[in-house]
């Protein structure tokens, strides 16, 4: 009977033993559930940030994207009106300080400056474009797929090159390499006159000219030889055009 009894007790220790046992692995297991959803649930959270990040910055370099394309468009439309002739309203026959700064009005007769189109053009590539037009209702142009002047320090060098032909000849490459000369500044390569004196303009002349945009103006006929506003290539250098104008536009940069 003692016997029975003490294996009962022992059947039922046993017992007890086994459903603690059972409870606590129950609870471990609960424990690990519930850690395995928060990480999961973090998990998840984390990722959504990162992908709302991603998109973001997606987002934004699309739109730095479109800016620069913008910008470069824009560019692109900008042209600037270095030079102008239209109506002998202007006197061009003017000294080197003039020439330097500019003068005239940007609606009208007009010269950007030296020291301005220097600094336009020293720090992007342009093209030249020139259009013209007679006393009869000609109108062709000239355009340079490359044009910019060296600083004052180098006598404001032109450097042109690049001709594409729209009917009035190339006038200007003979230019090309040329320092600028007023009537009081003779960088040209006339050894025994200055050209701008003997020409009434300023101009980048060699020995003298092709093109003298800058002459007198004198409604088609030149009354003196050859100092009207003068395009050889088209009308020879008897004639003096209606309306000469000079303008330069930055070029898209090649990679
Ligand atoms: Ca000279």
């Amino acid at each position: 009977m003692v016997m029975m009894v003490v294996m009962m007790m022992m059947v039922m220790m046993m017992v007890v033993m086994m459903m603690m046992v059972m409870m606590m692995m129950t609870m471990t297991m609960m424990k690990m559930m519930m850690m395995v959803m928060m990480t999961m649930i973090m998990m998840v959270m984390v990722t959504m940030m990162v992908m709302m990040m991603v998109v973001m910055m997606m987002m934004m370099m699309m739109m730095m994207v479109m800016m620069m394309v913008m910008v470069m468009v824009m560019m692109m439309m900008v042209v600037v009106v270095i030079q102008r002739r239209m109506d002998g309203t202007v006197n061009f026959y003017r000294p080197w300080d003039q020439y330097k700064k500019g003068f005239g009005n940007p609606d009208g007769e007009y010269w950007l400056g030296l020291e301005n189109i220097f600094l336009l053009t020293s720090t992007k590539s342009c093209e030249l474009k020139v259009d013209m037009e007679d006393f009869e209702e000609g109108s062709v142009h000239s355009r340079y797929s490359s044009f910019h002047i060296d600083r004052e320090s180098e006598g404001y060098k032109l450097h042109v090159s690049g001709y594409i032909d729209g009917g009035a000849g190339d006038s200007l490459t003979q230019h090309n390499e040329m320092k600028f000369t007023t009537f009081d500044k003779d960088q040209d390569h006339h050894s025994s006159s200055n050209c701008a004196t003997v020409y009434h303009g300023g101009f980048w002349f060699k020995k003298c000219y092709a093109a003298n945009p800058n002459g007198l103006y004198t409604w088609g006929s030149t009354a003196a030889a050859d100092t009207g506003v003068i395009w050889h290539t088209w009308k020879g250098v008897s004639y003096s055009l209606k309306s000469i104008t000079m303008k330069i536009r930055p070029l898209p940069v090649h990679s």
